[in-house]
C-alpha cells in the first residue's frame, strides 16, 4: 500500500457543508478514521448553500453518473436520521409541461429514467391535480412523476452525518477560517487557519462556492462561478393544509414548472403550510466569491444576499398562473442565495495533478451530495471511484476552457439553460469560434455546418455537398432527430463508401511520447504489445487497476524512442504524466499540429501521386506509420480510418495544415473528393463497430465486456491492470456492449435510451446513428449478456413509443476487412 492509501493518512476537508459531512462520514466509514474537517463559520449551520437549501432531489437527467450520485443520495439519507426524522422524505418528485416541446421532453426524460433505473411515470393532466390540488389542471399538457424522489433534510443529513463520524474519530472544528495551503515537493503538507496550522497528507476542498478561493491558496484553478438564485416563501396558504405534518414539513410531491424555471416545494410549521419558490429566470447574478463577508458581518449568512423583488415579479405572475390560489397570498420573504455553476454544468472533482494529496470536490448539489462524496472517498482510499466520473473530471477542460472569462460566460449560462430542453448535439453559443483548425477558411467556403465539443469548431455535413443528396431516398425525421442532423449526412457517408473523402481529424488528441523509457513507460500502462519495429501502429487500452477501461488509443512508433499516441481526453494526458517516470517525456501535441483523414476506396489513386514513398498495400500496410512528404508538406502518414474504409490519416505542423488541404483537394479533383463531416463519421463508426471511449465503454465496463478484449495481451507481461482481468474472458462476461438494430428503417433513436428485453428494462443505448450503407438506425447498447445474442428480439423506448429492435451480429459493414485491407 502507498503511504497515500494508508489508512492512518491525514485527512483535511474545508467546509462543512452537506460535500464536506458526508465525505467525512465516508472516509470515516472506509477506516480512516484521521479526519478533520475545518469549517470557518459555526456549527452545525454554518452558513453556506447547504444552510439554506429547500433541498430537492431530482435524480433524472442526461447524465447516468449524475442519476447514479443522485439515487445514492436517497438511499443513503432515506436510511439515516436525526431528532427521530429520516434525512429524506420521499414525497415524490412532479415535473409538469406547459408546453408541447417540455411536454415532448418529458417523455424522453421517462426514457432516460427506465435507462438510468429510477422508476417513474408519465400523467395526465387529471392525474397532476390529484397530486398536487392547487394546479390549474386547463394550463398543463401533464407530468412526469418520480415517487421515489422527494426532499433531503439537507442540515438535518450534516449532523446525522457529522456525529457518525464523529463517533469514527473525525472531528468537526467551527469558527476555523483556511488562510493557506502547506506544501512541500509538489504535495500537500497542511492546512493553516486563523487558528493554527493542520498537518495533513490529503486536503479536500469542500468549499462549495468558496472553491476558487481555496484554489488560489494552493495554486490550482477552480472553474466554477458563484450565482445567486432567487428563493422566496409565500404567507401560509389554508388551500395548502391538511397534507403536512409540522415535523415532516412538507406533504405533496416536490414541484418543477420547467417552462417557466420554477420549482416548489412547501414548508408547515405552526403557523401553517407556506409555500416556497425557487426561480432561475432571472438575469444571471455572479458574485465575486473573493469578496463574500465573514459569517459575523454577513447580513443574514455569506451565501444569502438581499431579496430583489423586481427579478421575482415575472416568476410570482408565472407562479399564480399554474398555482391560481397564490393570487391571495403574497411573497412573504425571500433572498438570493449563492451556489456554484460551471461552465458545463457539472461537478469539478478530483486531485490535482500539480499538488499531489489536494483534491476538489466543488459544484455539487445537495441531490448528489452523498454520491460525489462515496466515490471520491473511494477515489481516496481505493486509488480510483467504481463509478464513471469523466464527465466530473477535473482535468476535462482544455486549456481555452480555463479561462476566467470562459467560466465567467460558461457559468451564467449555465445558470440561463438550468432547466432548458437540451438537445444532446446542441452546441454552446459563446465563446465561438474558440478554437479552429487551419482548414477553417475552406470549412467555411464549402458551407460547413459547425457544432462545437471541447472548444473546437468541428463540421458535421457541408452545404457544398448538398446536390449529392438530391434524389436520396431517406425516411422522414421526426422534428427532434432532424435537428442538427442534414440529409446531406447521408451523401457524405455515401460518398465515404464509394469515392474519397476529407474528414477535419484536427481535434483528435495528440500525444507524444518520448525518451528512452518511452517504450517501457507505455508497454507498462496499455495492454496491447507496443514492443514493434518503428512504423508500427498499434490499437490499445489504458485500463484502470480494476481492469475498466480507462481509454483506448493508437500508438505509433515513430522512431525506437518516439511515439505518437492518439488519445480520446485530457483525461488521457492526466493519466500518462501521473505515472510517466524520469527519462520519459510526454507532450500534448493536439494544438500545433492537425490531421485529415483521407478515407474511401479512391483514397490511394489520391495519395500516391503526390509522394515519392510507396504507399500501396505491400509498401504501406494497415496500422503502419511513414513519415513523408505530399507535394511541398512533410508528414505523418498512418493507414488506418475509424469510418472502415482503406486510407490515411495525415498529420501535419499546424502553419501546413491549409497547404496539405488544398494539396489533397488540388489532388481529389478527379477522384470527385468531397469534405466529409462528423454526422457521415459517426455513422460509418457505427457500421464497422468501433467504440467511442465515454459513450460506449467507460472505466465501468472490462474489454471484453466492451468487445475490445483483442486488443488485450495479458502474454507481452506485466500493465496496469492485467492481473484484475486473470480469468475473464469474452466467455464468461455477463454484460455485453450489443449491436442493435432497428426494425424499421425508417425508425431513429439518438443514443441513452432504454431497452427492454421481454417487456423489461434490461439496458441502454450508448451510440446510436442511422447506418446509411445498411439501411437501418444502428443502437450499440449495454445488455445482460443472455440477451446479447443475435436474433434475440427487443425493444427501445423513443419519446415513449416502442421501438422494435434485434441484436445484430457486427460489425454490421466488412467484417472480413476487406475493404481496409487492400
Ligand atoms: P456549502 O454548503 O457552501 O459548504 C461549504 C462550506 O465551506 C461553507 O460552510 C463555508 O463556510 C466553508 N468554507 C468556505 N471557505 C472556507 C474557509 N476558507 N475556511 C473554512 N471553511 C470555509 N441543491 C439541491 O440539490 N436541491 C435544491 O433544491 C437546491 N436548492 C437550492 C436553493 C438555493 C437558494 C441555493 C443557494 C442552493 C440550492 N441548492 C440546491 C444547491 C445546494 O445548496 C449546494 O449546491 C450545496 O449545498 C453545496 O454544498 P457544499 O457542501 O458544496 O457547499
Ligand atoms: N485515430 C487515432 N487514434 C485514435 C482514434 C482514431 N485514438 C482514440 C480513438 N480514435 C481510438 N479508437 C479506435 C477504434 C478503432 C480503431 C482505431 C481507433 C481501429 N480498429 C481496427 C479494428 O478494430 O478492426 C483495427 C484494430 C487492430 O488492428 O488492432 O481501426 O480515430 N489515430
Amino acid at each position: 500500500m502507498s503511504p497515500a492509501l494508508a489508512t492512518d493518512a491525514r485527512v483535511v476537508v474545508i467546509g462543512a457543508g452537506i460535500v464536506g459531512c458526508s465525505l467525512a462520514d465516508e472516509l470515516t466509514a472506509r477506516g480512516w478514521s484521521d479526519v478533520t474537517v475545518l469549517e470557518q463559520g459555526p456549527l452545525p449551520a454554518p452558513g453556506g448553500s447547504t444552510s439554506h437549501a429547500p433541498g430537492l432531489v431530482f435524480r433524472t437527467g442526461p447524465s447516468r453518473t449524475m442519476t447514479e450520485f443522485a439515487k445514492y443520495t436517497v438511499q443513503k439519507f432515506g436510511a439515516l436520521e436525526a431528532d427521530g426524522l429520516p434525512c429524506f422524505d420521499p414525497l415524490g418528485g412532479l415535473e409538469i409541461a406547459t408546453t408541447e416541446a417540455r411536454w415532448a421532453d418529458l417523455h424522453r426524460k421517462a426514457g432516460l429514467a427506465a435507462s438510468w433505473g429510477v422508476h417513474g411515470e408519465l400523467l395526465t393532466p387529471q392525474q397532476c391535480k390529484q397530486l398536487w390540488s392547487l394546479l390549474d389542471e386547463d394550463t398543463i399538457l401533464g407530468g412526469f412523476h418520480t415517487p421515489d424522489d422527494g426532499l433531503a433534510r439537507a442540515l438535518l443529513a450534516c449532523r446525522a452525518q457529522m456525529t457518525r463520524a464523529e463517533g469514527r474519530g473525525a472531528r468537526f472544528l467551527e469558527r476555523h477560517t483556511v488562510t493557506g495551503i502547506e506544501r512541500a515537493d509538489g504535495q500537500v503538507t497542511g492546512v493553516v487557519t486563523d487558528r493554527g496550522t493542520f498537518p495533513a497528507d490529503h486536503v479536500v476542498s469542500a468549499a462549495g462556492f468558496w472553491g476558487p478561493v481555496i484554489g488560489a491558496m494552493a495554486g490550482v484553478d477552480v472553474p466554477l462561478l458563484p450565482l445567486a438564485h432567487q428563493y422566496a416563501t409565500t404567507e401560509p396558504l389554508p388551500e395548502l393544509d391538511g397534507r403536512d405534518d409540522v415535523r415532516t414539513e412538507a406533504g405533496r410531491p416536490i414541484l418543477r414548472f420547467q417552462d417557466r424555471d420554477l420549482y416548489y416545494r412547501e414548508h408547515t410549521d405552526s403557523a401553517g403550510t407556506r409555500l416556497g419558490i425557487g426561480s432561475y429566470a432571472h438575469r444571471p447574478m455572479p458574485v465575486d466569491p473573493f469578496a463574500v463577508p465573514a459569517f459575523d458581518e454577513a447580513p443574514v449568512m455569506p451565501s444569502s444576499l438581499p431579496f430583489t423583488e423586481e427579478d421575482f415579479a415575472p416568476s410570482w405572475q408565472d407562479s399564480v398562473g399554474l398555482l391560481p390560489a397564490l393570487g391571495a397570498s403574497r411573497v412573504a420573504e425571500g433572498f438570493n442565495g449563492v451556489f456554484s455553476f460551471t461552465p458545463d454544468g457539472m461537478p469539478v472533482l478530483g486531485e490535482s495533478r500539480d499538488l499531489r494529496g489536494f483534491w476538489l470536490a466543488e459544484a455539487v448539489w445537495v441531490t448528489h451530495s452523498a454520491g460525489v462524496a462515496k466515490a471520491l472517498a473511494e477515489w481516496m482510499t481505493d486509488g480510483r471511484p467504481s463509478l464513471d466520473l469523466h464527465e466530473c473530471d477535473l482535468y476535462r477542460f482544455e486549456d481555452a476552457q480555463r479561462s476566467p472569462a470562459y467560466i465567467e460566460d460558461r457559468g451564467a449560462q449555465s445558470f440561463v439553460e438550468v432547466y432548458d430542453v437540451i438537445h444532446p448535439l446542441q452546441p454552446i453559443e459563446a465563446p465561438r469560434p474558440l478554437r479552429v483548425s487551419p482548414f477553417y477558411a475552406r470549412q467555411q467556403e464549402l458551407g460547413a455546418h459547425f457544432l462545437e465539443a471541447g472548444g473546437w469548431e468541428r463540421p458535421h455535413w457541408y452545404e457544398a455537398n448538398a446536390p449529392l443528396a438530391e434524389g436520396l431516398a431517406l425516411p422522414e425525421r421526426d422534428p427532434w432527430s432532424a435537428r442538427y442532423w442534414s440529409p446531406i449526412a447521408a451523401a457524405e457517408a455515401a460518398a465515404t463508401r464509394e469515392k474519397v473523402a476529407l474528414y477535419d481529424m484536427t481535434p483528435l488528441r495528440r500525444l507524444e511520447v518520448t525518451g528512452p523509457g518511452a517504450l517501457g513507460f507505455l508497454q507498462r500502462m496499455t495492454t496491447n504489445q507496443l514492443d514493434k519495429k518503428p512504423g508500427a501502429v498499434t490499437y490499445t487500452l489504458l485500463l484502470n487497476e480494476a481492469g475498466g477501461v480507462r481509454s483506448d488509443l493508437t500508438v505509433a512508433r515513430l522512431a525506437p524512442d518516439r511515439f505518437q499516441v492518439g488519445a480520446n481526453s485530457g483525461a488521457d494526458l492526466d493519466l500518462l504524466l501521473r505515472h510517466a517516470p524520469a527519462g520519459v517525456q510526454i507532450r500534448d501535441i493536439t494544438s500545433g499540429t492537425c490531421c485529415i483523414g483521407v478515407w474511401g476506396p479512391l483514397a490511394r489513386d489520391l495519395v500516391q501521386p503526390l509522394t515519392r514513398d510507396d504507399f500501396s498495400h505491400q509498401g504501406f500496410g494497415f496500422f503502419k506509420a511513414k513519415q513523408t512528404y505530399l507535394g511541398h508538406v512533410p508528414v505523418t502518414a498512418m493507414r488506418l480510418s475509424y469510418v472502415g474504409e482503406l486510407g490515411w490519416e495525415l498529420y501535419t505542423t499546424a502553419d501546413l495544415g491549409l497547404r496539405l488541404w488544398d494539396t489533397l483537394w488540388e489532388a481529389g479533383r478527379e477522384y470527385g473528393v468531397i469534405a466529409a463531416g462528423r454526422s457521415a463519421f459517426n455513422s460509418l463508426r457505427l457500421e464497422k463497430g468501433y467504440r467511442s471511449w465515454g459513450h460506449d465503454m467507460t472505466t465501468e465496463h472490462n474489454p471484453y465486456e466492451a468487445g475490445v478484449g483483442f486488443a488485450v495481451r495479458p502474454a507481452k507481461g506485466e500493465f496496469l491492470g492485467r492481473a484484475a482481468l486473470e480469468g475473464i474472458s469474452e466467455q464468461n462476461v455477463r454484460r455485453k456492449l450489443t449491436c442493435l438494430t432497428l426494425d424499421d428503417p425508417a425508425a431513429v433513436v439518438l443514443g441513452k435510451e432504454p431497452v427492454f428485453v421481454d417487456g423489461a428494462p434490461a439496458g441502454y443505448v450508448t451510440s446510436a446513428s442511422y447506418g446509411y450503407t445498411i439501411g437501418r438506425c444502428i443502437a450499440y447498447a449495454w445488455l445482460p449478456a443472455s440477451a446479447a445474442v443475435p436474433g434475440t428480439a427487443v425493444h427501445l423506448e423513443y419519446f415513449g413509443e416502442k421501438v422494435p429492435a434485434t441484436v445484430a451480429e457486427e460489425p454490421l459493414f466488412d467484417p472480413k476487412m476487406t475493404r481496409i485491407r487492400r
